[in-house]
């Protein structure tokens, strides 16, 4: 089926500000739009997320911060290429890369490619008559992915009530996707009411509809959370552990790990020793950027004294990217890797970085930004994909439940399975 025309435009995402979404029309007279995530405590090695920063106009009405120049790139030089040919995702990724070679997508901006490449896939999975995550496992059962959801935020999405990003958990002993989620929604409103009851009476939604309940320690935090997992019955390290965001590249500063919160200091061979004990003391299933971005050495020393148990999790370390990957394969840096398709900026190019990564045994885990839109696509992706884990933040927020609600969905309409990744 042809693509008769390609439209970009700007949309606003869960934080107010400007992103980019793309529509395109197929010969049926349908209409196929995605629009692309934002994120906060974006890694330096992502590719690049063009916004127009200087021009008057900009600087008036979206602190500099509109998406005019992407929306542009769109309409006047991806349409024309694309127009009168047939609909195929990798088409359209191949015609992307012919005008903007760059794997850092500078040439067009990475928001302007993604918004194609995505709107792309669904168009072509609707030519198929399949949805987006049937285009990707057209046979077979689909593998819903086990939930990784934000109960406690910080850092840059809750302004730094605690050092580290997230305390999320992952729900690794239930038998189902509804169930895992049943049992989320109650350990978040749990540590809602306890939030209050240690006289937080307002508590800070995060950017990701996590609280932002203070804490000095990230211990502290930790050991809250886990009495909310006992407070409804469940076994803490075996129906739900806790998975940890420390982000850290946002608190490296002059070449030590900076506790603020917790008034502490840290060279890296120190905060090596500080994140083994973290997972020793609790019930921590999966870690996420313990280490700076470029501190290679520390992820590859923890690695050889973590335990084998230990998800080891690079989002700013890799940033979706198949050298940084490479690299991280060939130095044990990390036995998992967060993706992201705006760290990328290509359908295409991310899936072959995750196949990449199941092909070297790591495990993937298919994330949101926090800057979100109500679109879905990171289900059927995360889905079709077979990643086996999803990070999308909360259970509070329409662009959050958007892709919880869509999971449901599959999970009701399809044959599928429930993937088992711990
Ligand atoms: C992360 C993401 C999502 P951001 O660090 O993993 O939680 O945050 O989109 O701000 O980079
Ligand atoms: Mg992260």
């Amino acid at each position: 089926m042809k693509i008769t025309r390609v439209q970009a435009f700007q949309v606003l995402d869960s934080r107010g500000r400007p992103t980019v979404a793309a529509a395109i029309s197929l010969a049926d007279a349908s209409v196929h739009t995605a629009r692309v995530p934002s994120g906060a405590s974006t890694g330096a090695h992502e590719a690049l997320e063009l916004r127009d920063a200087g021009t008057a106009l900009a600087e008036k009405f979206y602190g500099g911060k509109s998406v005019f120049a992407a929306v542009a790139n769109i309409n006047t030089k991806i349409a024309p290429a694309l127009v009168g040919k047939e609909v195929a995702l990798h088409t359209i990724d191949n015609q992307i890369r012919e005008i903007d070679p760059s794997t850092s997508r500078k040439g067009l901006g990475a928001n302007a490619t993604l918004a194609v490449s995505l709107a792309g896939a669904k168009a072509e999975a609707h030519s198929k008559n399949q949805s987006l995550a049937r285009f990707f496992t057209p046979t077979g059962n689909l593998l819903l992915p086990m939930p990784m959801v934000n109960i406690l935020s910080g850092g840059a999405h809750a302004n730094r009530t605690l050092d580290i990003q997230d305390v999320l958990v992952l729900p690794h002993g239930a038998k189902s996707f509804s169930e895992a989620l049943s049992w989320i929604v109650a350990i978040r409103e749990l540590a809602a009411v306890r939030g209050k009851e240690r006289g937080l009476v307002t508590h800070l939604v995060a950017d990701e509809g996590g609280l932002g309940i203070p804490f000095d320690s990230i211990e502290e935090a930790c050991s809250f959370v886990v009495s909310c997992i006992e407070g409804f019955g469940l076994k803490p390290g075996v129906d739900v552990s806790l998975a940890l965001d420390i982000a850290s590249t946002q608190f490296f500063e002059n070449g030590q790990y900076q506790l603020h919160n917790a008034k502490q200091s840290y060279t890296s061979a120190e905060f090596v020793d500080f994140i083994t004990n973290l997972v020793k003391n609790q019930p921590i299933i999966s870690i996420e950027d313990p280490f700076a971005e470029d501190d290679w050495d520390s992820w590859k020393n923890f690695a050889s004294v973590a335990p084998p148990h230990l998800q080891l999790l690079g989002d700013d370390l890799f940033t979706t990217s198949q050298s940084r990957l490479e690299r991280g394969i060939a130095e044990k840096s990390a036995n998992a890797i967060l993706i992201k398709p705006n760290q990328n900026g290509l359908v295409s190019d991310t899936l072959r970085v995750l196949e990449s990564a199941h092909g070297a045994g790591f495990k993937t885990v298919v994330s949101a930004r926090s800057g979100e839109t109500e679109d879905s696509w990171l289900a059927d992706l995360a889905t079709g994909w077979k990643a086996q884990q999803i990070k999308v933040g909360s259970t509070h927020g329409s662009e959050r439940t958007a892709k919880w609600n869509r999971l449901l969905e599959l999970e009701a309409t399809e044959e599928t399975s429930f993937a088992q990744p711990f």
